[in-house]
Protein backbone atom coordinates (compact mmCIF):
# COMPACT_ATOMS: atom_id res chain seq x y z
CA UNK A 1 0.00 0.00 0.00
CA UNK A 2 1.48 3.61 -1.27
CA UNK A 3 0.91 6.07 2.23
CA UNK A 4 0.06 8.72 -0.21
CA UNK A 5 -2.98 6.99 -1.35
CA UNK A 6 -4.30 6.05 2.55
CA UNK A 7 -3.70 9.79 3.26
CA UNK A 8 -0.35 10.94 4.25
CA UNK A 9 0.93 14.05 4.13
CA UNK A 10 3.50 16.78 4.84
CA UNK A 11 1.39 17.60 8.33
CA UNK A 12 2.02 13.79 9.35
CA UNK A 13 5.34 13.53 7.99
CA UNK A 14 6.24 16.48 9.88
CA UNK A 15 5.91 14.78 12.99
CA UNK A 16 6.47 11.66 12.32
CA UNK A 17 9.94 12.66 11.84
CA UNK A 18 10.08 13.92 15.67
CA UNK A 19 9.07 10.58 16.94
CA UNK A 20 12.32 9.34 18.73
CA UNK A 21 11.71 5.56 18.77
CA UNK A 22 13.75 3.68 16.86
CA UNK A 23 12.22 1.55 13.67
CA UNK A 24 8.94 2.97 13.67
CA UNK A 25 7.05 3.09 10.54
CA UNK A 26 3.85 4.94 9.80
CA UNK A 27 0.47 3.00 9.99
CA UNK A 28 -3.24 4.51 9.67
CA UNK A 29 -5.87 2.65 11.53
CA UNK A 30 -8.88 0.76 9.67
CA UNK A 31 -10.77 -1.21 12.46
CA UNK A 32 -10.36 -0.84 16.25
CA UNK A 33 -12.16 -2.93 18.88
CA UNK A 34 -11.41 -2.63 22.17
CA UNK A 35 -7.90 -2.67 22.48
CA UNK A 36 -6.87 -4.69 19.22
CA UNK A 37 -6.72 -2.87 15.95
CA UNK A 38 -5.83 -3.09 12.19
CA UNK A 39 -3.39 -0.88 10.59
CA UNK A 40 -2.89 -0.23 6.96
CA UNK A 41 0.99 0.47 5.86
CA UNK A 42 3.58 -0.14 3.31
CA UNK A 43 3.19 -3.50 4.21
CA UNK A 44 -0.24 -4.13 4.03
CA UNK A 45 -2.19 -4.94 6.69
CA UNK A 46 -1.44 -5.88 10.05
CA UNK A 47 -2.79 -6.59 13.35
CA UNK A 48 -1.77 -4.12 15.68
CA UNK A 49 -1.99 -3.70 19.60
CA UNK A 50 -0.81 -0.73 21.91
CA UNK A 51 2.61 -0.59 23.86
CA UNK A 52 2.75 -1.06 27.55
CA UNK A 53 4.43 2.45 27.79
CA UNK A 54 1.71 4.03 25.31
CA UNK A 55 -1.07 2.84 27.54
CA UNK A 56 0.91 4.26 31.11
CA UNK A 57 1.12 7.51 29.36
CA UNK A 58 -2.81 7.73 28.33
CA UNK A 59 -4.62 10.11 30.33
CA UNK A 60 -8.02 9.86 28.66
CA UNK A 61 -9.59 7.44 26.39
CA UNK A 62 -9.52 10.12 24.02
CA UNK A 63 -5.84 10.00 23.51
CA UNK A 64 -6.05 6.33 22.33
CA UNK A 65 -5.90 5.71 18.67
CA UNK A 66 -9.24 5.30 16.56
CA UNK A 67 -10.39 5.09 13.16
CA UNK A 68 -8.69 7.15 10.46
CA UNK A 69 -5.50 8.05 12.69
CA UNK A 70 -2.19 8.30 12.25
CA UNK A 71 0.54 6.33 14.42
CA UNK A 72 4.11 5.22 14.19
CA UNK A 73 4.32 1.50 14.96
CA UNK A 74 6.97 -1.10 15.28
CA UNK A 75 6.83 -4.34 13.14
CA UNK A 76 7.27 -7.44 14.58
CA UNK A 77 9.79 -9.47 13.57
CA UNK A 78 7.94 -12.16 12.08
CA UNK A 79 6.23 -9.83 10.08
CA UNK A 80 2.43 -10.37 11.11
CA UNK A 81 1.80 -7.71 13.53
CA UNK A 82 2.64 -4.46 14.64
CA UNK A 83 2.84 -2.76 17.96
CA UNK A 84 1.76 0.72 18.56
CA UNK A 85 4.16 2.88 19.87
CA UNK A 86 3.13 6.26 19.68
CA UNK A 87 -0.14 8.51 18.08
CA UNK A 88 0.46 11.22 15.12
CA UNK A 89 -1.47 14.71 15.70
CA UNK A 90 -5.38 14.77 14.40
CA UNK A 91 -6.20 17.04 11.58
CA UNK A 92 -9.70 17.03 12.55
CA UNK A 93 -11.66 14.12 15.10
CA UNK A 94 -15.06 13.46 15.41
CA UNK A 95 -16.39 13.37 18.62
CA UNK A 96 -19.30 12.62 20.60
CA UNK A 97 -20.07 12.56 24.52
CA UNK A 98 -19.70 9.31 26.00
CA UNK A 99 -21.32 8.38 29.23
CA UNK A 100 -19.20 6.17 31.45
CA UNK A 101 -20.15 4.12 33.78
CA UNK A 102 -19.19 6.04 36.35
CA UNK A 103 -17.60 5.86 39.51
CA UNK A 104 -15.14 8.16 41.62
CA UNK A 105 -12.66 8.12 39.13
CA UNK A 106 -14.48 10.60 36.86
CA UNK A 107 -16.68 13.10 39.38
CA UNK A 108 -20.20 13.44 38.81
CA UNK A 109 -20.00 14.15 35.43
CA UNK A 110 -19.74 10.86 33.91
CA UNK A 111 -19.31 12.13 30.28
CA UNK A 112 -16.05 11.65 28.47
CA UNK A 113 -14.96 12.74 24.96
CA UNK A 114 -14.95 9.50 23.12
CA UNK A 115 -13.38 9.93 19.52
CA UNK A 116 -15.21 8.04 16.41
CA UNK A 117 -13.27 8.83 14.00
CA UNK A 118 -10.04 11.15 13.14
CA UNK A 119 -8.45 12.84 10.24
CA UNK A 120 -11.71 12.93 7.81
CA UNK A 121 -11.64 15.77 5.52
CA UNK A 122 -15.46 15.73 4.70
CA UNK A 123 -18.86 13.83 5.85
CA UNK A 124 -21.66 12.67 4.41
CA UNK A 125 -24.28 12.95 6.01
CA UNK A 126 -27.07 10.48 4.62
CA UNK A 127 -30.39 10.58 5.01
CA UNK A 128 -33.32 8.57 3.45
CA UNK A 129 -35.65 10.07 0.86
CA UNK A 130 -38.41 7.25 1.68
CA UNK A 131 -39.74 9.33 3.76
CA UNK A 132 -36.61 9.21 6.83
CA UNK A 133 -35.20 12.88 6.83
CA UNK A 134 -35.58 15.14 9.84
CA UNK A 135 -34.58 18.43 9.81
CA UNK A 136 -33.55 19.03 13.01
CA UNK A 137 -31.49 15.85 12.93
CA UNK A 138 -29.36 16.73 9.98
CA UNK A 139 -28.93 20.60 11.66
CA UNK A 140 -27.60 18.67 14.98
CA UNK A 141 -25.49 16.30 12.28
CA UNK A 142 -24.04 19.67 10.92
CA UNK A 143 -22.96 21.38 13.71
CA UNK A 144 -21.59 18.29 14.85
CA UNK A 145 -19.52 18.32 11.77
CA UNK A 146 -18.25 21.47 11.57
CA UNK A 147 -17.25 21.21 15.30
CA UNK A 148 -14.93 18.27 14.29
CA UNK A 149 -13.45 20.36 11.52
CA UNK A 150 -14.35 18.12 8.48
CA UNK A 151 -17.16 20.11 5.58
CA UNK A 152 -20.44 18.43 6.14
CA UNK A 153 -22.22 17.00 2.86
CA UNK A 154 -26.09 15.80 2.68
CA UNK A 155 -26.69 13.17 0.78
CA UNK A 156 -30.57 12.35 0.10
CA UNK A 157 -30.27 8.45 -0.54
CA UNK A 158 -32.83 5.90 -2.31
CA UNK A 159 -33.85 8.92 -4.67
CA UNK A 160 -35.64 5.69 -6.76
CA UNK A 161 -38.00 5.74 -3.87
CA UNK A 162 -39.24 9.24 -3.93
CA UNK A 163 -41.84 11.04 -6.06
CA UNK A 164 -40.68 14.10 -5.15
CA UNK A 165 -36.70 15.09 -4.91
CA UNK A 166 -36.77 18.81 -6.04
CA UNK A 167 -39.05 19.46 -3.24
CA UNK A 168 -37.42 17.63 -0.51
CA UNK A 169 -33.77 18.89 -1.94
CA UNK A 170 -34.86 22.31 -1.59
CA UNK A 171 -36.15 21.67 1.91
CA UNK A 172 -32.96 20.66 3.34
CA UNK A 173 -31.29 23.13 1.22
CA UNK A 174 -33.06 26.10 2.65
CA UNK A 175 -31.94 24.21 6.28
CA UNK A 176 -28.41 23.44 6.26
CA UNK A 177 -27.54 27.34 4.30
CA UNK A 178 -23.85 26.74 2.52
CA UNK A 179 -23.85 23.03 2.98
CA UNK A 180 -23.77 20.86 0.04
CA UNK A 181 -27.10 19.05 -0.77
CA UNK A 182 -27.33 15.70 -3.26
CA UNK A 183 -29.79 13.37 -3.98
CA UNK A 184 -28.27 9.91 -4.93
CA UNK A 185 -29.95 6.20 -5.17
CA UNK A 186 -26.96 3.39 -4.63
CA UNK A 187 -28.82 1.52 -7.17
CA UNK A 188 -28.10 3.84 -9.82
CA UNK A 189 -24.23 3.95 -10.19
CA UNK A 190 -24.37 6.82 -12.38
CA UNK A 191 -26.30 8.97 -9.66
CA UNK A 192 -22.37 8.50 -7.43
CA UNK A 193 -20.89 10.31 -10.28
CA UNK A 194 -21.18 13.35 -7.35
CA UNK A 195 -19.13 11.67 -4.80
CA UNK A 196 -16.06 11.82 -6.40
CA UNK A 197 -15.46 15.82 -6.46
CA UNK A 198 -15.01 14.62 -2.75
CA UNK A 199 -12.97 11.51 -3.12
CA UNK A 200 -9.38 13.08 -4.50
CA UNK A 201 -6.40 10.92 -3.71
CA UNK A 202 -5.50 10.77 -0.29
CA UNK A 203 -9.39 12.24 1.05
CA UNK A 204 -11.04 10.65 3.60
CA UNK A 205 -14.78 10.62 3.52
CA UNK A 206 -16.72 9.48 6.46
CA UNK A 207 -20.36 8.02 6.37
CA UNK A 208 -22.57 9.25 9.15
CA UNK A 209 -26.61 8.44 9.59
CA UNK A 210 -29.07 6.51 10.60
CA UNK A 211 -28.96 3.10 10.33
CA UNK A 212 -30.71 1.18 7.09
CA UNK A 213 -30.20 4.85 5.08
CA UNK A 214 -28.18 3.24 2.49
CA UNK A 215 -24.49 3.85 4.27
CA UNK A 216 -22.82 0.65 3.30
CA UNK A 217 -24.78 -0.11 -0.01
CA UNK A 218 -23.44 3.48 -1.22
CA UNK A 219 -19.97 2.53 -0.15
CA UNK A 220 -20.13 -1.00 -2.00
CA UNK A 221 -21.87 0.80 -5.25
CA UNK A 222 -18.64 3.20 -4.99
CA UNK A 223 -16.50 -0.16 -4.58
CA UNK A 224 -17.84 -1.96 -7.67
CA UNK A 225 -18.69 -4.94 -5.31
CA UNK A 226 -20.60 -6.25 -2.06
CA UNK A 227 -17.85 -5.41 0.42
CA UNK A 228 -20.08 -4.35 3.07
CA UNK A 229 -22.78 -6.35 4.71
CA UNK A 230 -25.98 -4.53 4.09
CA UNK A 231 -29.28 -4.99 5.72
CA UNK A 232 -33.57 -4.81 4.94
CA UNK A 233 -34.43 -2.57 6.67
CA UNK A 234 -37.77 -3.01 9.44
CA UNK A 235 -37.97 0.59 10.65
CA UNK A 236 -35.81 3.07 11.82
CA UNK A 237 -35.97 2.81 15.08
CA UNK A 238 -32.04 2.10 14.98
CA UNK A 239 -31.72 0.09 18.75
CA UNK A 240 -30.63 -3.07 17.88
CA UNK A 241 -30.70 -4.07 14.62
CA UNK A 242 -27.60 -2.22 12.85
CA UNK A 243 -26.44 -4.32 9.96
CA UNK A 244 -22.74 -2.57 10.18
CA UNK A 245 -21.46 -2.76 13.89
CA UNK A 246 -18.07 -1.62 13.89
CA UNK A 247 -16.24 1.92 11.96
CA UNK A 248 -14.24 0.39 9.23
CA UNK A 249 -11.86 2.37 6.77
CA UNK A 250 -11.73 0.98 3.47
CA UNK A 251 -9.67 2.54 0.48
CA UNK A 252 -11.12 2.85 -2.64
CA UNK A 253 -9.07 0.90 -5.78
CA UNK A 254 -9.50 4.27 -7.19
CA UNK A 255 -9.12 7.54 -5.30
CA UNK A 256 -10.19 8.20 -2.02
CA UNK A 257 -10.92 6.54 1.38
CA UNK A 258 -14.03 6.14 2.94
CA UNK A 259 -15.31 5.21 6.39
CA UNK A 260 -18.39 2.99 7.05
CA UNK A 261 -19.86 3.69 10.69
CA UNK A 262 -22.62 1.63 12.49
CA UNK A 263 -26.17 4.11 12.18
CA UNK A 264 -26.64 6.52 14.77
CA UNK A 265 -29.95 8.03 15.39
CA UNK A 266 -28.83 10.76 17.82
CA UNK A 267 -25.38 11.88 18.26
CA UNK A 268 -24.59 14.11 21.40
CA UNK A 269 -22.83 16.63 20.59
CA UNK A 270 -19.46 17.51 21.87
CA UNK A 271 -17.64 20.32 21.36
CA UNK A 272 -17.91 24.33 21.75
CA UNK A 273 -20.30 27.12 20.41
CA UNK A 274 -18.13 26.97 17.12
CA UNK A 275 -19.43 24.88 15.07
CA UNK A 276 -23.11 25.66 15.77
CA UNK A 277 -22.34 29.48 14.79
CA UNK A 278 -21.19 27.98 11.57
CA UNK A 279 -24.20 25.62 11.23
CA UNK A 280 -26.80 28.65 12.39
CA UNK A 281 -25.07 31.36 10.43
CA UNK A 282 -28.03 33.00 9.64
CA UNK A 283 -29.20 33.10 13.78
CA UNK A 284 -25.51 34.39 14.28
CA UNK A 285 -25.70 37.02 11.67
CA UNK A 286 -29.35 38.03 13.19
CA UNK A 287 -28.14 38.14 16.79
CA UNK A 288 -25.71 40.63 16.05
CA UNK A 289 -28.28 42.89 14.72
CA UNK A 290 -30.08 43.28 17.72
CA UNK A 291 -29.86 46.58 19.51
CA UNK A 292 -28.39 44.86 22.69
CA UNK A 293 -25.16 43.06 22.68
CA UNK A 294 -26.51 40.92 25.31
CA UNK A 295 -29.85 40.76 23.86
CA UNK A 296 -31.65 37.30 25.44
CA UNK A 297 -34.19 37.50 22.24
CA UNK A 298 -37.49 38.11 24.96
CA UNK A 299 -39.22 40.88 24.72
CA UNK A 300 -35.85 43.50 24.00
CA UNK A 301 -36.64 46.40 21.75
CA UNK A 302 -35.19 46.18 18.50
CA UNK A 303 -34.33 42.77 18.46
CA UNK A 304 -33.62 41.03 15.37
CA UNK A 305 -33.99 37.56 16.24
CA UNK A 306 -37.65 38.39 17.38
CA UNK A 307 -38.53 40.34 14.37
CA UNK A 308 -37.38 37.38 11.82
CA UNK A 309 -39.51 35.03 13.75
CA UNK A 310 -42.51 37.32 13.43
CA UNK A 311 -41.96 37.97 9.89
CA UNK A 312 -41.43 34.10 9.67
CA UNK A 313 -38.06 34.88 7.97
CA UNK A 314 -36.59 32.57 10.61
CA UNK A 315 -38.42 28.84 11.12
CA UNK A 316 -39.67 29.00 14.57
CA UNK A 317 -38.26 25.00 14.90
CA UNK A 318 -35.15 26.01 13.70
CA UNK A 319 -34.69 28.44 16.27
CA UNK A 320 -35.95 26.12 18.95
CA UNK A 321 -33.35 23.29 17.89
CA UNK A 322 -30.35 25.96 17.97
CA UNK A 323 -31.41 26.73 21.36
CA UNK A 324 -31.90 23.03 21.78
CA UNK A 325 -28.16 22.65 20.60
CA UNK A 326 -27.03 25.86 22.62
CA UNK A 327 -28.20 24.40 25.76
CA UNK A 328 -26.78 21.31 25.76
CA UNK A 329 -23.43 23.09 24.80
CA UNK A 330 -23.48 24.86 27.67
CA UNK A 331 -24.32 22.07 30.21
CA UNK A 332 -21.89 20.04 28.37
CA UNK A 333 -19.25 23.11 29.32
CA UNK A 334 -20.53 23.09 32.67
CA UNK A 335 -19.93 19.23 33.41
CA UNK A 336 -16.10 19.55 31.62
CA UNK A 337 -15.37 22.64 34.36
CA UNK A 338 -16.73 20.32 37.09
CA UNK A 339 -14.73 17.16 36.36
CA UNK A 340 -11.96 19.83 36.55
CA UNK A 341 -13.08 20.60 39.85
CA UNK A 342 -13.74 17.19 40.75
CA UNK A 343 -9.79 16.49 40.13
CA UNK A 344 -9.07 19.66 41.92
CA UNK A 345 -10.79 18.57 45.00
CA UNK A 346 -8.77 15.31 45.21
CA UNK A 347 -6.18 17.26 44.94
CA UNK A 348 -6.96 19.36 47.90
CA UNK A 349 -8.36 16.64 50.04
CA UNK A 350 -5.03 14.93 49.20
CA UNK A 351 -2.93 18.01 50.49
CA UNK A 352 -5.52 18.35 53.64
CA UNK A 353 -4.99 15.20 55.28
CA UNK A 354 -1.20 15.76 54.81
CA UNK A 355 -1.30 18.38 56.81
CA UNK A 356 -3.66 16.54 59.09
CA UNK A 357 -0.35 14.28 59.40
CA UNK A 358 2.17 16.81 60.04
CA UNK A 359 -0.02 18.48 62.83
CA UNK A 360 -0.26 14.92 64.52
CA UNK A 361 3.09 14.13 63.73
CA UNK A 362 4.40 16.98 65.95
CA UNK A 363 1.71 16.76 68.70
CA UNK A 364 3.41 13.43 69.03
CA UNK A 365 6.51 15.53 69.46
CA UNK A 366 5.56 17.35 71.60
CA UNK A 367 4.73 15.01 74.30
N1 LIG B 1 -34.36 1.22 -3.22
C1 LIG B 1 -33.21 1.50 -2.65
N2 LIG B 1 -32.79 0.76 -1.60
C2 LIG B 1 -31.62 1.08 -1.02
C3 LIG B 1 -30.81 2.15 -1.47
N3 LIG B 1 -29.72 2.22 -0.69
C4 LIG B 1 -29.82 1.24 0.22
N4 LIG B 1 -30.98 0.55 0.02
C5 LIG B 1 -31.45 -0.59 0.85
O1 LIG B 1 -31.60 -0.13 2.18
C6 LIG B 1 -31.29 -1.18 3.10
C7 LIG B 1 -30.29 -0.68 4.14
O2 LIG B 1 -29.07 -0.40 3.53
P1 LIG B 1 -27.68 -0.45 4.29
O3 LIG B 1 -26.66 -0.03 3.31
O4 LIG B 1 -27.49 -1.71 4.99
O5 LIG B 1 -27.90 0.72 5.38
P2 LIG B 1 -26.83 1.31 6.39
O6 LIG B 1 -27.02 2.78 6.41
O7 LIG B 1 -25.48 0.83 6.08
O8 LIG B 1 -27.33 0.71 7.79
P3 LIG B 1 -26.46 0.37 9.13
O9 LIG B 1 -25.27 -0.40 8.71
O10 LIG B 1 -27.40 -0.41 9.98
O11 LIG B 1 -26.12 1.69 9.74
C8 LIG B 1 -30.79 -2.35 2.26
O12 LIG B 1 -31.83 -3.27 2.10
C9 LIG B 1 -30.45 -1.71 0.94
O13 LIG B 1 -30.59 -2.60 -0.13
C10 LIG B 1 -31.29 2.91 -2.59
O14 LIG B 1 -30.68 3.87 -3.06
N5 LIG B 1 -32.49 2.54 -3.13
MG1 LIG C 1 -24.10 -0.22 7.13
ZN1 LIG D 1 -32.23 39.70 20.10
Amino acid sequence: MNLIDLGWNDFFEAHFESIDIKDVKPARIAVQQKDRYIVYCEKGELRAEISGKFRHKALSKADYPTVGDWVAVTVKPEGDGAVIQSLLPRKSKFSRKAVLAGGPKYGDGKTEEQVLSANVDSAFIVSGLDGEYNLRRLERYVAVAYDSGTSPVVLLNKSDLCEDVDSVISEVESTVIGVSVHSVSAIIKDSLEILKDYLGKGKTVSFLGSSGVGKSTIINSLLGYQRQRTGEVRDYDGKGRHTTTYRELIVLPEEGILIDTPGMREIEIWGDEEGLSKAFDDIDKLTAQCRFNDCGHGNEPGCAVKEALDKGELDADRYQNYLKLQKELRRLALRKMGKEAHYQKLQGRKFASMVKEVKKLKNFKRK
